[in-house]
């Protein structure tokens, strides 16, 4: 049983930049004080246009990141000119979606989209946005707030905003809206994170939550107390963490589901790397690499390693991964995997798994070969939908940039370009893009919305791959789970 560690050292910046930027701000670059190994920066060729390994035509980046930027752009002006303020826009009736609770707005969109404003040079949007933010962001409101998703989307949102704009008041937001979470760490017996905390009173509920929804935090935490210099944010994450592995089983895997006052699993599952416990991971990795954390590092090893070991399953060559009890390793459930694990590809190859993350991206380009956008969730023994969604998400892009700027490799930014090819031809629409209520095998039936993640993933992982940017730093930038750059934006 592994022990919380003891007094966890605050990581400090290394690095850091104040700049003068065309959005008439300053800029702040923390560089995480990494230990360990660093990827090495992709082949860079700003004029590269070639057949890739499948003889398909790519067009040449400059290109391919002016066509990027226009349909962010599309997206953004559908948001602006139906849903501004709002959380969410419904892009083909016009309407809004309020995305945390009916009847109350953050807008959520517009936080997302800060630093991918900043990254593709809007500066004038960029500049609207957070003018927005600072005089209309409003944490107070009486809500019963989803702790998960208000920190990777919030709180990772301004702190991006911060780093790109320089803003106090996007930092000084930020602090506000990790204070009002707090007390879902804090009150919690075990540290174990309760699902929801109440913004304005504080009061706790949701005493059973998923494992991605406890240990999604120590990236924005972690460099929210490194930027603000109180380690009550870090501390708060690294005390989940260390309850939750401390109830890994013998064969060092982990539930699906636990019980945040008795620290008993409710469900007894490995079920990774789907969700709801795909980011938990993430996390290991990501918090390691961003705050110099060995034992987050040490952590993440010892529990891939386990799901490597007991949940791989080959089939017909390709490389997928079953669910089991996390007790007894035996396998449960159907062989189903959701989109949302495409981004394990990348993952792996961060960690150090170049051949498995291959594999497993080779395995989603199989399905995208089948379909004309990622169903929500497949049979992977026979590529049927079990899920006929699509929900318009990063996943697959996500990957294909992790392993694009790990290895250089075209088959990542050959896979990039048709997966982007494929959202423009079916998820466009007169006001932006939106989810597929429907996939088939040659067309998709549309709904009517675009997530608020759309503004901070999947254009800004196509942006990085074509673009070459002098915003970001290749080589040390860090993306949370939310695509928000965490470290490593430079000075444009
Ligand atoms: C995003 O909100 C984050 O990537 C999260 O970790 C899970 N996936 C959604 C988008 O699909």
């Amino acid at each position: 049983m592994l022990e919380h560690p003891a007094s966890p050292q605050l990581p400090r910046p290394s690095r850091r930049l104040v700049l003068g930027s065309a959005a008439g701000s300053a800029l702040l670059t923390t560089a995480a004080a990494v230990s360990g190994t660093r990827p090495a920066a992709a082949a860079v060729n700003p004029a590269y246009a070639a057949d890739d390994a499948e003889g398909r035509r790519l067009p040449s980046d400059a290109d391919a990141a002016a066509a990027i930027r226009a349909e962010f752009l599309h997206g953004w002006y559908g948001y602006t000119a139906k849903a501004w303020g709002y959380d969410e826009v419904r892009p083909l009736s016009g309407g809004h979606n309020d995305f945390f609770a009916s009847g109350h707005s953050f807008g959520l969109s517009i936080v997302e989209a800060l630093d991918t404003l900043y990254l593709m040079g809007c500066d004038n949007e960029l500049t609207q946005a957070r003018d927005w933010v600072e005089n209309n962001f409003d944490p107070t409101q009486d809500v019963d707030m989803h702790v998960f998703e208000a920190i990777i989307r919030l709180v990772g949102g301004l702190i991006a905003g911060h780093l790109t704009t320089g803003s106090a008041a996007l930092l000084s937001l930020a602090q506000n809206v990790a204070d009002r979470l707090l007390p879902a760490f804090t009150s919690s017996p075990t540290g174990i994170p309760y699902t929801h905390v109440n913004l304005r009173t504080g009061q706790v509920s949701g005493h059973e939550v998923a494992l991605a929804e406890a240990g999604t935090n120590v990236m924005e935490f972690g460099v929210l107390s490194q930027l603000v210099g109180d380690s009550r944010y870090y501390d708060a994450a690294m005390g989940c963490y260390s309850a939750v592995l401390a109830r890994r089983s013998s064969l060092d895997l982990l539930g699906t589901r636990i019980n945040v006052e008795s620290g008993r699993w409710v469900d007894h599952s490995s079920t990774a790397p789907n969700p709801p416990v795909d980011s938990f991971y993430e996390y290991l990795w990501g918090g390691g690499r961003l705050l110099g954390n060995a034992q987050l590092t040490s952590w993440y090893h010892q529990l891939t390693n386990a799901i490597v070991a007991h949940q791989t399953d080959e089939r017909h060559g390709r490389l997928w991964f079953h669910n089991v009890d996390h007790a007894t390793g035996r396998r449960t459930g159907p062989t189903h995997q959701s989109e949302l694990a495409a981004f394990y590809a990348g993952l792996l190859g961060k960690g150090g798994d170049l051949g498995r993350a291959a594999s497993y991206f080779r395995s989603w380009s199989a399905v995208l070969d089948r379909y004309p956008v990622l169903p929500e969730t497949i049979d992977y023994s026979d590529f049927s939908i079990v899920d006929q969604g699509s929900q318009l998400r990063p996943e697959y892009a996500n990957s294909a940039f992790d392993l694009w700027r790990l290895t250089g490799h075209t088959t990542y930014k050959s896979g990039a370009w048709r997966w982007f090819q494929n959202m423009r031809t079916h998820q466009r629409v007169g006001g932006g893009y939106t989810v597929a209520d429907e996939v088939g095998s040659s067309s998709v039936r549309l709904g009517d919305l675009t997530p608020g993640y759309w503004f901070a993933e999947n254009l800004k992982y196509l942006w990085l791959i074509f673009s070459h940017t002098p915003r970001f730093d290749y080589t040390n930038g860090i993306l949370s789970t939310e695509g928000k750059v965490l470290a490593g934006a430079l000075a444009g």
